[in-house]
């Protein structure tokens, strides 16, 4: 791969978080640093744990495979290897490769003298999974909580704890997530969708600016909301699904253990209607 000449000048030691100048280096396109290499040590060693989970296993059908959190009745304590164990090193080693992948953005970011948008905006996809395995089971007091590591089994669980709180979708958490998402691809089908129009015309036509795209939006909706605006909203609308799926979770058993659809009984509670 090609070096850009820019990159000669930012290719120099220091932005470093830990350890100063050691590790600060680049393999071909790809920035090592501290938090490179604890990412793929968790990494490796996570992912030979999962495939040594899977020969203890009774399948090499992938949609069949499955590590299994520790049974309830260990509550918070460590599980001997072949009852939960596997899922508690699989799950420590997953956030620590995913907190040093995070922290290895931060330092690309550090030396190219930007903000930490993505390492924040990582943060919070991080934060959707730690509330599922380690939140939120320790706010219930059992690892058993957790989801298992399977693609059959995480999708059953997800089925389960729909029907435990008998209709998910009446969490009002799940409800804003939801329409959060929804934003979020309205939001970029708009934004793709008029970049597209305005920098890839056919042959032989012109490429359209910036002026063509507020106007655009201008003329259709009364309203644009900028170039800089709309990578705001993106990002405002991306990072609030992540943040209200983890919150719809966390309040679902630590705070409400009821159905859903009975929490909104405190509508019909109010006193107005008497
Ligand atoms: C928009 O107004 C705008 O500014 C010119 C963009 O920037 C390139 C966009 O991508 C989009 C999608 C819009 C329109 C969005 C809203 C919320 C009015």
């Amino acid at each position: 791969m090609s070096m850009l000449s820019f990159e000669k000048k930012y290719r120099v030691k220091g932005g470093t978080l830990i350890g100063g100048d050691l590790l600060d280096f680049w393999v071909g396109p790809f920035y090592v640093g501290f938090f490179g290499v604890t990412t793929a040590v968790c990494a490796i060693l996570g992912t030979a744990l999962i495939l040594y989970g899977a020969a203890q296993g009774d399948t090499w059908n992938v949609w069949r495979i499955s590590i299994e959190p520790p049974p309830l009745s260990y509550g918070l304590s460590l599980a001997p290897m072949n009852e939960g164990g596997l899922w508690q090193m699989i799950t420590i080693f997953a956030c620590g490769a995913f907190g040093s992948w995070m922290l290895r953005q931060v330092e690309i970011s550090r030396k190219l003298g930007m903000g930490l948008h993505v390492p924040f905006a990582f943060g919070f996809a991080i934060f959707a999974y730690v509330s599922l395995v380690v939140i939120r089971p320790w706010l219930l007091g059992a690892w058993g909580h957790g989801f298992p590591y399977g693609i059959m089994s995480h999708l059953n669980w997800v089925s389960y704890i729909g029907y435990q709180y008998a209709a998910f979708h009446y969490n009002p958490a799940h409800m804003i997530a939801v329409t959060f998402f929804f934003t979020t691809c309205l939001a970029l089908a708009m934004h793709g969708s008029l970049i597209l129009m305005a920098t890839d015309p056919k042959r032989g036509e012109h490429v359209k600016t910036g002026e063509h795209e507020n106007t655009f939006f201008r003329d259709n909706i009364g309203y644009s909301i900028g170039a800089l605006g709309i990578h705001r909203l993106g990002m405002f609308t991306a990072i609030s699904a992540a943040f209200w799926s983890a919150i719809c979770m966390l309040i679902s058993g630590p705070l409400w253990s009821e159905s859903w659809p009975s929490w909104w009984n405190w509508w019909l509670e109010l006193p107005i209607w008497s």
